[in-house]
């Protein structure tokens, strides 16, 4: 997959050379309507599995539960299991030809212990992303996953849209560009030349982004008034195996050729 081949597709070559992909309007307007409904009920629910803002302990967000916004969801988990909405959307041949022709090989397996659920951003007390590869906290064979992200809506630089640095999954840097949760050190000067080059990722609903599990991405805080709901499933190849007795290898994967 990091290899770039003749006579690939450009949607192919562009991911290679950039790390992420974006295709407009790739899940069709009832599908996204479906999702958001069955979304926004589990939201008002508050049906669990749920992380909230308290638990991610990221910039921005409320220190404990107890406190003003403590209990403002961030993640809805588990979404191939909770509701049969997302498993339909995550296992969908728009999805599964995409990857198919990223990865380059048909058996593409979604995997249930990374990221599979739907972010969540709320007015008042979300949290900003600091900048980090979503492969230092996963643990595979080869770190060659790809995430897709369903807008649901609009996602721009005031509701908390990611921001990616282009090419960024090839590159190597040095365990001390990170600080102790392996986020970028923004204090560092080379750090900062790296982050200048970053670009928000500007979706609408139906809009799809493909990344590579080690594309350097971030996302800010929602300063509007609505929720911002994207769903994100992770994906690898049959024959990448997580590594035993480690969080990826808690729960199976899904193939896509079922
Ligand atoms: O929406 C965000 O804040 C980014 C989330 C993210 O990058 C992650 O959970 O890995």
């Amino acid at each position: 997959m990091s290899t770039m081949a003749a006579g690939r597709s450009l949607d192919v070559q562009r991911f290679a050379r950039d790390g992420f992909l974006i295709r407009r309007g790739l899940c069709p307007p009832e599908q996204c309507a479906q999702l958001q409904r069955v979304t926004e009920e589990h939201l008002r629910e508050v049906r669990g599995p749920v992380e909230y803002e308290a638990d991610v302990g990221y910039p921005g967000a409320p220190e404990t539960k107890t406190e003003a916004g403590g209990l403002t969801v961030r993640r809805l988990l588990s979404a191939c299991s909770r509701e049969e909405v997302y498993r339909r959307w995550a296992t969908s041949a728009a999805v599964r030809d995409q990857l198919r022709a990223l990865f380059g090989r048909e058996d593409v397996v979604v995997s249930q212990s990374h990221h599979n659920c739907v972010m969540t951003k709320h007015p008042g007390h979300s949290s900003a992303t600091l900048w980090h590869q979503d492969i230092r906290y996963w643990s595979f064979d080869a770190p060659e996953l790809i995430s897709v992200w369903l807008a649901l809506g609009d996602e721009n630089e005031r509701n908390g849209a990611l921001k990616v640095i282009p090419g960024s999954h090839l590159l190597d840097l040095d365990r001390g560009r990170f600080d102790s949760s392996l986020f970028l050190r923004p204090e560092l000067d080379s750090n900062r030349a790296l982050i200048d080059q970053a670009q928000s990722v500007l979706l609408q609903a139906g809009d799809v982004l493909f990344f590579h599990c080690r594309l350097f991405h971030a996302a800010g805080m929602n300063l509007t008034e609505q929720t911002k709901l994207s769903p994100v499933f992770t994906y690898h190849l049959a024959d990448n195996r997580p590594i035993p007795n480690t969080r990826s290898a808690q729960l199976p994967g899904i193939s896509l050729n079922d």
